[in-house]
């Protein structure tokens, strides 16, 4: 069996802390404990909970953010092998803050992991030994806090990491499915709404069939701090996906990892528009739960699904809760003949598409080749008629 590594010292000359579920940090000259709510100090755009233009264009808008290439990015860290023959893989997550568009011209003061919200998609196979670098480079005391089988030690519960500190998370991946990630700090749900959360999948050991792969995270932001949302999204921008569709191929198998992150409400859900999905709930069987068109989940539920489309076109999927899907949390699957269709990204924007995406060493997408051709039909976004072929 190996031993977990627990490391918890100085970094950069500041106090790391032991928190132990209360506030430690008492004498620490740079080190902060969150210790109350919704404090003053946090910058923040106001916003009356009104949905905006999403078509709006802002001066500031420099996102960071991007929804469409965090769909398909996995990253599988930097692989090694113990001396038990195990596979070891790698990865440096570090929580800090940032200022990001959150909706088309609302910036909020966030907290993330690796800088997005949400954070990287970790993925490694059962039984392989997961190794988390966590710095933190924010403002205030981090943890994370994975879903899955471990020790103690290895939860981001007790052991609060303060700003300029690290830990070591370390623990084989098991069982296979898909879990959240989050920081455990208190107030939890302050530094759940931040933004600090992402998805660890395990594969099993023999693969799922190949597919078409993605990662869905449903999440809202509290803008105004009243502990009522104000902007619902998948993968972190509210409508990002009715202006940017998904593209997909026709007859391709699609799998979606759909985690459920959202903050103060019960429940969310997710309804797919003329099809039904197989879903495979927390995604640890091979075999499907049900066949349906709705999952609903509550926080830190998760599932995968799984479902093909016959006929190219748009199709919706959005959350079947009505108020979740007109503040945000809308997108569009773009079903085409092949991947050498025409791109209606690049049309949109008037430009070539982000495609392909990067692929690196520690990452893989799925890349499409995309020419610009005529699609005038969906330069104003998502205003197709009814009936309307493409
Ligand atoms: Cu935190």
């Amino acid at each position: 069996m190996l031993s977990a590594v627990l490391v918890v010292y100085s970094f950069n000359k500041l106090q790391v802390i032991a928190q132990n579920g209360s506030d430690e940090d008492k004498g620490g000259k740079n080190a902060k404990v969150v210790t109350g709510g919704h404090g003053s100090g946090y910058g923040s755009v106001d916003t009356s909970g009104d949905v905006l233009d999403s078509m709006s264009e802002d001066s500031r808008s420099t996102t960071d953010m991007e929804p469409m290439k965090y769909l398909r990015e996995f990253n599988y860290g930097r692989v090694s092998t113990n001396e038990n023959g195990t596979t070891v893989r790698e990865y440096t997550v570090i929580a800090q803050d940032k200022n990001l568009e959150v909706s088309p011209g609302v910036f909020f003061d966030t907290w993330t992991f690796n800088g997005t919200i949400p954070g990287p998609t970790i993925r490694a196979t059962e039984g392989d030994i997961v190794r988390i670098n966590f710095i933190n480079n924010g403002s205030h005391t981090h943890t994370m806090h994975f879903h899955g089988k471990h020790s103690s030690e290895m939860d981001g519960v007790f052991d609060g990491v303060a700003p300029g500190g690290k830990f070591v998370y370390e623990f084989a991946a098991e069982p296979f499915g898909v879990f959240p990630y989050h920081c455990h700090v208190q107030p939890l749900e302050e530094h759940i709404q931040r933004g600090l959360y992402g998805v660890f999948i395990v594969d099993p050991k023999t693969p799922r069939p190949p597919a078409d792969e993605m990662v869905m995270v449903m999440n809202g932001y509290d803008t105004d701090f009243d502990t009522e949302n104000n902007f619902y999204t998948v993968n972190g921008i509210s409508n990002y996906y009715m202006h940017q569709p998904i593209e997909i191929e026709k007859d391709r198998l699609i799998r979606v990892y759909l985690v459920n992150m959202l903050e103060f409400d019960q429940i969310n859900n997710f309804h797919l528009h003329a099809n039904m999905f197989n879903i495979y709930k927390s995604g640890t069987s091979l075999t499907p739960h049900e066949l349906t068109d709705v999952a609903t989940m509550s926080q830190g539920e998760r599932a995968i699904l799984e479902f093909s489309y016959k006929d190219p076109g748009p199709y919706l999927f959005h959350a079947h809760k009505t108020e979740f899907a007109e503040k945000g949390w809308v997108g569009t699957l773009l079903v085409k003949e092949s991947k050498n269709q025409p791109d209606a990204v690049a049309l949109n924007k008037g430009e070539k598409s982000p495609h392909p995406y990067e692929i690196n060493n520690n990452t893989t997408s799925y890349a499409t080749e995309e020419t610009k051709t005529n699609y005038s039909h969906l330069e104003s976004g998502v205003n197709y008629l009814p009936g309307q072929s493409i």
